[in-house]
């Protein structure tokens, strides 16, 4: 590799090698040292924030020392790189992940000798804590000061950050792409049960995660014109872009450690500042401070993340911050390719780029433009190098979610990007008219432009599937749904072999040894394997199966949920000013029932409060024509149900169900008369490091949308991961979950997805038919049971179940869903080794759903990539 010291110099430059600390003694003078040099504080002002502070930066100096490193070894190497494209890494906390990661040794010989090095085996987590604690501090108090990087919405944007944590830990030379965002996801506050959002000002404190690259800066134009004098007519050949407006994408690096090896991978997130230029002419017509708001509204363009989730709105400033991002990251790509001096045609070759959902879709189209435009390439060989790139995820079938741009929105923004679009459109539409000439709609169902009123539109999915070499859904259902559904005819059109699965998965770092450590240790302790590397290979977990009905051991694992479901308590007792909800004395037998996500109508968190509704009544009916509260106890044990998630702030229905609950909440949990045996929670703002916290406290958890609408799901191999069983219709990786652990571990109800468009069809002519026990609950939320002050509050919510149609199919699913949610009590109540057994064998089956496998399925069937190894 290029250098610019000299050769003589060199040996001064490794006598002074920085160097990792490794074991308690050398971290301590490390956090000193930051105290006092980095923070400029000292033992007198050293609180736990600065603590925290002084611990991420030393736990990062060892860090930069591997991430130098991979990162001169993967260009020294020149292998295939990968790069994934994501405008959401939902990070969550970083500090706690960075020590589990730094555990380094996969040999097993050493552990329990040389208990306090890094080297050592399953001690890095242990060494640190003491290493705190001798110095004062509690490690858990530390931890809990870092914000979560909140820079996503929900399930497609943990995917991105699960996926960065095991590309990494697989070696592969791979970065991620996306945004600084300075203010994540909102906030969720809940005043009198309706969700308020607040800004989340995640920069408040000094980000030790993020080292800005200020030398790193790459100009990016909006608007202006299209200047072909150079060109002739010809739209294929080169032209000039006159960019109209300019900002600057500044460089921010966040590194991203692997587990149990030196990889450090590389986040880059982009941020838009103003540039230097500055407009004279508006300057020299006097007007001085327009010239400098125009500058400041560069900043703008990252400012916020959209806070939507599978829903699209079309605002010019979200088509900004995707152009913004897909320029820098792809200038910064090209940049490092053409340091290889290659030719053209070995890009493919040397890149892989993934498109996390439509998001990043310009990117297709501003790498033909730099290739046509700057580097002047014929049309078709750029056009070939291209599709031979990038490959798309899909993550939504759902309509309102697709993107689309109005072509004059995106003309006047991207007048170069625009044309292109229209030049590939047309070489596309005449391959499939060559081929397909007897098929007269055809080319109107998939151009890329589709003609609709008021406007014309750009069909961004079929834009990424056209630009790309490969498509794939995140679950098998899914995937067979594209093909079948949405994307059926680019199936004909390409043949099938374009279109793949990769079923998603989730880290086991985070969601298994971080956020669950005692499970994480029973396990480790019970197959033999302290220095944690099933970690690394999760079909080690198959050695639990043997223990599944060993009472000794359904005893400890049963000891481990008891203790998560406490520790989730004290969560909320917190949450809710220091008032208990939830009765301590009986926690072993209350059933912890949990549905924590985005709220949202598909979602269906309506159906499972109405089944809360309809279990509260049916409590009330037996003690009033004269059951005994025993009597009582006996049909409907101890529960409590358990919501948490946030609505988009727009989304009118979902943030009525998010009142709902709370005003169900209100009266079930104040009434005497049931004796606590129903409690109804909702977590205020749900984020990543509340999860860690939530999920390994369930019993159940509930995973029921509408069959066919949720794409993979990535919470339900959460909770499956942590012990928890699953309440679930036959949809997205739901249905592989069942596979893997056994249909005797998983509780599954409702319709199918191949049922769904009779079932709304019927709907549609003739009025909706409600089963008796919803009717029931309908009616009483429309009598103002839950809403005293204002009984048509609900009304929205009732309607649309009762005459608009039931669109997701809740009157359909109700009465199966209560009888599931019936045999949920009696094998809970009633069988408790029954429930530990399936508890046991869902985890000892759970491996497939580490993300590290599939992240090994895109490497190979998609990327055609390979790990760089570190050297041993
Ligand atoms: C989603 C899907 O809704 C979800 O089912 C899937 O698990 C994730 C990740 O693949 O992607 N699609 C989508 O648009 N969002 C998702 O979470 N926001």
């Amino acid at each position: 590799i290029d250098t610019m010291i000299p050769l003589q110099s060199r040996e001064i430059w490794n006598k002074h090698r920085v160097k990792k600390f490794n074991t308690g003694d050398e971290f301590q003078e490390k956090f000193i040292s930051h105290v006092e040099w980095t923070l400029a504080r000292s033992l007198y002002n050293c609180d736990d924030l600065a603590a925290y502070q002084a611990t991420s930066e030393s736990v990062r100096d060892n860090l930069v020392i591997d991430w130098n490193k991979t990162q001169q070894r993967q260009t020294a190497r020149d292998s295939k790189r990968v790069y994934y494209l994501s405008l959401e890494f939902l990070m969550g906390r970083a500090l706690d992940n960075a020590i589990i990661n730094m555990q380094t040794d996969t040999s097993e010989k050493d552990v329990g000798e040389t208990k306090e090095t890094l080297t050592s085996g399953n001690t890095s987590r242990e060494m640190i804590k003491n290493a705190i604690g001798q110095l004062g501090f509690n490690f858990e108090d530390v931890l809990e000061q870092e914000p979560d990087a909140a820079l996503g919405n929900g399930g497609l944007g943990r995917l991105a950050a699960c996926f960065v944590d095991s590309m990494a830990t697989g070696d592969y030379p791979a970065w991620g792409y996306g945004l600084r965002y300075q203010y994540g996801i909102f906030a969720q506050k809940i005043i009198n049960g309706y969700q308020v959002e607040t800004p989340d000002y995640w920069l408040n404190f000094a980000n030790p995660w993020e080292v800005e690259r200020s030398e790193i800066q790459v100009p990016i134009n909006f608007y202006g014109y299209v200047d072909r004098a150079q060109s002739g007519s010809s739209t294929l050949a080169p032209v000039d872009w006159i960019g109209g407006e300019r900002v600057l994408a500044v460089a921010y690096d966040m590194p991203i450690p692997g587990f149990k090896t030196s990889t450090v991978n590389n986040l880059r997130l982009w941020s838009a500042k103003p540039t230097t230029e500055f407009d004279f002419s508006k300057f020299n017509s006097g007007d001085y401070k327009n010239s400098v708001e125009q500058q400041q509204r560069a900043e703008s363009i990252t400012a916020v993340l959209y806070p939507n989730d599978n829903f699209e709105q079309g605002k010019e400033l979200r088509l900004k911050q995707q152009y913004f991002w897909c320029a820098a990251s792809l200038h910064d790509i090209v940049r490092r390719f053409k340091k290889s001096r290659r030719p053209w045609s070995e890009f493919p070759d040397q890149i892989a780029i993934q498109l996390n959902d439509t998001h990043p879709t310009l990117a297709v189209v501003e790498l033909q433009r730099v290739l046509v435009d700057l580097e002047k390439l014929d049309w078709h060989e750029a056009w070939d190098i291209v599709t031979k790139t990038f490959a798309y995820t899909n993550h939504t079938v759902m309509q309102e979610a697709l993107e689309k741009w109005p072509i004059g929105l995106f003309g006047r923004l991207l007048p170069r990007h625009l044309e292109i679009i229209f030049d590939i459109n047309w070489f596309f539409l005449k391959a499939v008219e060559e081929k397909f000439q007897h098929d007269v709609d055809l080319l109107g169902r998939v151009s890329i432009i589709e003609e609709a009123s008021p406007e014309r539109q750009i069909r961004m999915a079929f834009l990424a599937i056209v630009g790309s070499h490969k498509v794939n859904g995140v679950a098998e259902l899914h995937s067979d749904l594209i093909k079948t559904t949405i994307f059926q005819d680019f199936v004909k059109i390409y043949g099938p072999n374009k279109f793949t699965n990769v079923t998603n998965g989730i880290t086991p770092r985070r969601w298994l040894k971080q956020a669950n450590p005692k499970l994480a240790q029973l396990i480790s302790d019970t197959i033999d394997d302290r220095a944690d590397n099933y970690l690394l290979d999760m079909s080690k977990l198959t050695a639990l199966a043997k223990f599944a009905e060993d009472e000794t051991f359904q005893s400890k694992w049963n000891d481990v949920k008891q203790f998560n479901k406490l520790r989730l308590a004290d969560l909320i007792k917190k949450l809710n000013g220091g008032v208990d909800i939830i009765e301590r004395d009986h926690i072993r037998n209350t059933l912890f029932d949990i549905q924590v996500k985005r709220i949202h109508e598909y979602k269906r968190q309506q159906m499972n409060i109405f089944g809360v509704i309809y279990r509260y009544l049916s409590m009330k009916e037996m003690l009033s024509s004269g059951s005994s509260i025993e009597e009582v106890a006996e049909k409907y044990p101890r529960k409590v149900s358990i919501f948490g998630g946030k609505s988009a702030p727009g989304y009118y229905m979902a943030k009525l169900i998010i009142k709902l609950i709370n005003s169900v909440g209100d009266v079930i949990n104040k009434d005497d008369e049931i004796k606590d045996l129903l409690k109804v929670v909702f977590i205020p703002d749900y984020n990543v490091s509340k999860a860690e916290i939530i999920i390994p406290a369930s019993d159940l958890s509930e995973h029921i949308s509408t069959a066919g609408t949720e794409a993979s799901g990535t919470s339900n191999m959460k909770f499956v991961m942590n012990g928890g069983l699953i309440i679930g219709t036959v949809d997205g990786a739901n249905v592989e979950i069942t596979r893997e652990i056994g249909e005797d571990n998983i509780f599954l109800f409702g319709n199918l997805s191949e049922n769904v468009d009779e079932l709304r069809f019927n709907h549609q002519y003739h009025s909706t038919k409600l089963p008796e026990s919803l009717n029931k609950v309908l009616n009483v939320i429309e009598s103002g049971a839950f809403s005293p002050e204002n009984p048509s509050e609900f009304k929205a919510l009732t309607d649309s179940v009762k005459y608009h149609g039931d669109y997701y199919l809740v009157s359909d699913d109700f009465d199966s869903y209560v009888a599931t949610q019936e045999l949920v009590d009696q094998v809970y109540h009633k069988d408790k080794a029954a429930w530990l057994k399936k508890s046991i064998l869902s985890v000892a089956n759970v491996g497939f759903f580490s993300s590290d496998r599939c992240i090994e399925e895109y490497a190979d069937t998609i990327w055609n990539a390979e790990p760089v190894k570190p050297e041993t």
